[in-house]
């Protein structure tokens, strides 16, 4: 059985001034503790709480003082629109909204913080928005809950609908960060650094909680802009492909990383003439590592491994692969099983039993192939209405019914093409009568969220249907 998920916290190494610094703001783990500690207190026995995650401290303060008390914690997104936001509360039974101080008082808007935020710290109707001060102390005794327990409630998007909310225990926060130390030779000695959103599990898991369970310092970056990367004197990396696609096109800052130890990427796919372009400029053979919200990192390159572009490594400790092809066929759906699993869908019975196969495996809806040596290669989805843009899962289900909560559009089919910085780029097929482009736009990111906005809206006179009236998303005309 591994040590609780945040025994590390208070043990882990020597405590600094500058033990994790976010968006400028340094604390020692101590504070932090302490901080998190009046948290706890103030939440504790609440059934759950959501988190109004900007990349603050007060976000590392509020997530921490949820997983001390043992309430499942629901991070959610700053710059959520009503339907998003709503959607998210409701769903997860939350009725205590944590924020930065700035985001206190009831109904009110925007809070302090270094993400964009636009609404995303009001509550509505039966909702307390509780302000987080990071300044604040109180000691929190009690015994850290059971590893059984859930940890975070993950929204995130399937082919249609709404998000669904993946629930994730502590046990499994905890094996996945221990496989990946183990992977990546991730000590106290390291400083992580990265400018991640703090709402999945790449930046929240990984990028702030690694940090903690490890004992390694963190520089939180507020933003994963070339020119923080390079200021932030990391020994490990993180990045989506988009960010070290930023990273290569300005050659001074990638050469500031040339003293780092490890540069690491996931998310989504790393194009090969990054990881080229990267690995002349840093010196680094960037190290690939591939997850899902539902089952945490499951397979990673690891820091003796071998390094090749578009090759993601192999399974973490405990954590079993399997791909299910056509007889004769290499590539296949992988479907994974071990500690890192999620516990279902959250009040999705259905969903959740369509996510395993019959033999309990979690089938990931990825395609890939696993070479003689073990290593995994992620070839594709095999849905194209699951979407990676800037390394953000976004259903095109989700964005196509927004579109058609505005009173001019009839129909909708949303995309994904392929785009060199951001992977894909979503592209919003409509039917509609007197609404232009930008408009559209505007609508799905106030609705939504900022990063499922459509890039480009194309106006039709039809979508393209089969005899049965489906639409053929193949037939549509190039973006
Ligand atoms: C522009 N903006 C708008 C609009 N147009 N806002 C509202 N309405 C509009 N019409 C603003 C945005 O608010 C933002 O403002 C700015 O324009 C840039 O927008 P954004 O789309 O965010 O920027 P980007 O440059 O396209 O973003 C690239 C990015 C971002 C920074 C790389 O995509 C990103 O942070 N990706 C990380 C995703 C991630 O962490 N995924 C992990 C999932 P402002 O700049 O002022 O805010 S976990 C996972 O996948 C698994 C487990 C795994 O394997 O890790
Ligand atoms: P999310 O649920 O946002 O965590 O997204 C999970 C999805 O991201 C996976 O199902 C993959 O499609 C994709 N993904 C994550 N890491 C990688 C990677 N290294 N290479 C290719 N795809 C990846």
């Amino acid at each position: 059985m591994s040590k609780a998920l945040l025994a590390a916290l208070a043990s882990a190494g020597e405590d600094r001034p500058d033990a994790l610094t976010v968006a400028g703001r340094p604390c020692s783990r101590e504070e932090l503790l302490g901080a998190a500690g009046a948290v706890a207190a103030r939440i504790a026995g609440a059934p759950v709480v959501a988190v109004r995650a900007e990349a603050t401290l007060e976000t590392v303060v509020a997530v921490v003082g949820g997983l001390l008390a043992g309430v499942p914690v629901v991070p959610l997104p700053p710059d959520s629109g009503p339907a998003e936001r709503d959607h998210i509360l409701r769903d997860s039974g939350a009725t205590l909204l944590l924020t930065g101080v700035g985001g206190a008082g009831g109904d009110a808007g925007p809070g302090a913080g270094g993400q964009d935020s636009r609404g995303g710290g009001r509550g509505g109707p039966g909702v307390t928005v509780m302000p987080v001060d990071a300044a604040e102390r109180a000691d929190w005794a009690k015994p850290e809950p059971d590893e059984a327990a859930t940890a975070f409630i993950l929204y995130t998007s399937g082919t249609t609908g709404a998000p669904k909310g993946a629930l994730i225990s502590r046990r499994a926060v905890a094996a996945g960060l221990d496989g990946l130390a183990d992977a990546w030779a991730w000590t106290p000695d390291d400083t992580l650094a990265h400018g991640l959103p703090l709402f999945h599990v790449h930046g929240l898991v990984l990028g702030v909680l690694g940090a903690l369970r490890v004992g390694s310092r963190l520089v939180h970056t507020g933003r994963p802009r070339p020119e923080a990367y390079a200021a932030a004197g990391g020994t490990l990396y993180f990045g989506v492909p988009t960010v070290w696609h930023r990273v290569a096109g300005d050659p001074a800052a990638a050469r500031a990383l040339r003293g780092a130890r490890l540069l690491v990427s996931g998310s989504a796919p790393l194009p090969t003439p990054v990881f080229r372009e990267l690995a002349e400029l840093t010196g680094h053979q960037v190290v690939e590592r591939y997850g899902m919200t539902e089952t945490l990192i499951t397979v990673a390159t690891r820091a003796d491994g071998e390094r090749r572009p578009g090759h993601v490594g192999v399974p973490l400790p405990g954590v079993r692969t399997r791909i299910v092809a056509e007889p004769g066929a290499e590539i296949g759906e992988l479907e994974v099983t071990g500690p890192t699993l999620f516990d279902g869908y959250l009040n999705r019975p259905e969903a959740t039993a369509a996510s395993y196969a019959a033999d309990g495996w979690f089938r990931t809806g990825d395609i890939a192939a696993i070479g003689p040596d073990g290593t995994h290669r992620i070839v594709g989805r095999a849905s194209t209405d699951m979407i990676k843009s800037g390394g953000y899962r976004i259903g095109a289900g989700e964005v196509e019914n927004a579109l058609l909560d505005h009173p001019a559009v009839r129909e909708a089919a949303v995309v994904g093409a392929p785009h060199e910085d951001l992977g894909q780029e979503i592209v919003a097929y409509v039917v509609a009568d007197g609404v232009g482009e930008a408009e559209l736009i505007d609508f799905v990111a106030g609705h939504l969220s900022a990063h499922k906005r459509p890039r480009k809206v194309r106006f039709l006179e039809a979508l393209p249907r089969n005899a049965m009236g489906k639409p053929q998303k193949r037939l549509l005309p190039p973006a």
